[in-house]
């Protein structure tokens, strides 16, 4: 401050004294005149910020291994065995996406076996040889893209990095002639894409044009990431390049849970098979997770004989991802007529009217909310508590700074018979609470902790508590209660919540 004063004494000499004036307001002490506070870092990029609030979406596992019977097909599969017995139907697949409660979806449109489901200028193993007209009429992207407009979803696509078909795989050509120019051809396919999932691919056997070899990549660097992420981005400013693309992470089971406590910083050397559920509390850079998760029993790709999961099962797993600061991918494999069976249909449908009978019906909405501490209003913001009941996800509640400590009561005229409840954070300055307890009461005087075993300690984008501690049988037969506290023990910073519902 005293060199800046210096200066301007300095400058003084030079100019008149009108300038001077000017110069003094410039060099004050950065003004906030809305008091907001200030972010946590690392703070996720507005990209990550939209794809993380599209919250559950399907995966559709379809190609040629729908046909082969494999989950990895080897590269030698001739292109005439995709014969769809019909017309394969993307709208179909959304439409089953959108009843069960999902925002978006992402289509395969070229697995390992590096057959692709588009007219592709890069390789000749593609639809156009398909073994029939329902085939050589199949573009996925195309349609795919048609349809989630049509119903007002989210979309994009998995792109396999690895491709037991190309006789360049291993090589720098292979990146930069056949995956980067198949992921921009995949990008003009809709400029409004939320992700492109790459998995992590370091390769191994195939057939790659005839050498039947072993191919090893690393693959956190034979991709070439940074041309990759650009190429996207040019075209589809919001894509998330998931996986080998960095800019979101796999929770590392594919069993459909993240952890309880699960923070979206990470390191760049984390394991995803450790600890990919739970992210790293100081962690240097944003890296939300996503989880990805079978709806049925049998592979990702769709077998004879195969059945879904059931809807209570589903739901479970919602609550275990959603519930925990994650996004859900859930997979719905398309049969050999290009179409989700009944079975699945059913199921899907019954885990959407889970969701909608147990996680709409919001009590916050008309309760007494009550803060301990309210962060000072500026002159365009205001952090009062009825932010988190209002609906809108750009308000939040905040306290003072130095203030990481804070209880949230709702109340009640008429007991309600209670289940969940649904915290968020705005995470847009960075995610801080690591410590919270639920309590219920009768009387305001009286409290019992709820959740049961359940670590409360992380919330970030999205956090569902289901009161009785149990993610298997979480609706039971509730607690009647006139009170619901929520008590943030322990944050990085000062809390800012954007949401709080009780159901
Ligand atoms: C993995 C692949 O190897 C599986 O076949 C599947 O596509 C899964 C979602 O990602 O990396």
């Amino acid at each position: 401050m005293k060199k800046i004063y210096t200066t301007l004494l300095l400058l003084g000499g030079l100019f008149p004294l009108g300038s001077m004036a000017q110069l003094q307001v410039v060099n004050e002490s950065p003004s906030n005149p809305d008091n907001e506070p200030a972010a946590v870092h690392p703070v996720p990029h507005p990209r990550q910020l939209k794809w993380q609030e599209t919250e559950f979406y399907a995966f559709f596992h379809y190609g040629m291994n729908t046909y082969t019977g494999l989950e990895w097909g080897n590269g030698d599969e001739a292109e005439s065995r995709f014969a769809p017995t019909g017309a394969p139907n993307p709208e179909q697949w959304l439409q089953v996406a959108k009843d069960a409660g999902m925002r978006g979806g992402i289509a395969v449109v070229k697995h390992h076996d590096g057959f692709c489901l588009w007219p592709t200028a890069t390789t000749t193993h593609n639809i156009t040889k398909a073994g029939n007209d329902y085939g050589r009429n199949t573009n996925i992207p195309r349609d795919f893209a048609a349809a989630a407009k049509k119903l007002g979803l989210k979309y994009g696509f998995y792109i396999s990095p690895w491709d037991r078909n190309s006789v360049h795989y291993g090589t720098d050509k292979y990146v930069k002639d056949v995956f980067l120019r198949q992921c921009a051809e995949l990008a003009e396919y809709g400029n409004d894409q939320f992700e492109m999932w790459f998995d992590g691919a370091n390769g191994g056997s195939g057939y790659y044009g005839g050498r039947n070899t072993t191919v090893n990549v690393d693959r956190a660097t034979y991709y070439d990431v940074p041309n990759l992420r650009d190429t996207v981005h040019k075209v589809c400013p919001d894509c998330v390049l998931w996986g080998v693309g960095g800019e979101a992470r796999w929770i590392g089971n594919e069993a459909g849970w993240a952890g309880e406590t699960n923070w979206s910083p990470e390191n760049r050397d984390y394991s995803p098979e450790n600890n990919g559920m739970y992210g790293t509390e100081n962690g240097w850079f944003w890296l939300p997770g996503e989880s990805d998760a079978k709806a049925t029993n049998k592979g990702w790709f769709y077998h004879d004989g195969e059945s879904p999961l059931t809807p209570e099962r589903l739901f479970q797993m919602y609550l275990e991802t959603v519930g925990r600061n994650a996004t859900l991918i859930l997979n719905i494999p398309p049969n050999k007529a290009g179409v989700l069976p009944t079975a699945s249909v059913n199921a899907l449908k019954g885990m959407g009217d889970l969701i909608r009978q147990r996680l709409s019906n919001d009590y916050a909405k008309d309760a007494v909310v009550e803060v301990s501490n309210t962060r000072t209003k500026g002159a365009g913001r205001n952090y009062a508590a009825e932010n988190m009941t209002d609906g809108d996800k750009d308000t939040y509640w905040a306290t003072n700074d130095n203030v990481t400590s804070a209880t949230i009561t709702l109340s009640w005229d008429d007991a309600k018979t209670i289940r969940y409840v649904e915290l968020m954070e705005y995470i847009a300055k960075g995610q801080r609470v690591k410590s919270f307890k639920i309590e219920t009461s009768m009387d305001g005087k009286s409290w019992t902790q709820r959740g049961g075993g359940v670590q409360t300690t992380t919330v970030g984008y999205k956090r569902i508590i289901p009161l009785n501690g149990s993610t298997n049988n979480s609706y039971g037969s509730g607690y009647s209660a006139k009170y619901v506290r929520i008590t943030i023990e322990d944050s990085k910073a000062c809390p800012l919540i954007s949401k709080v519902s009780v159901y």
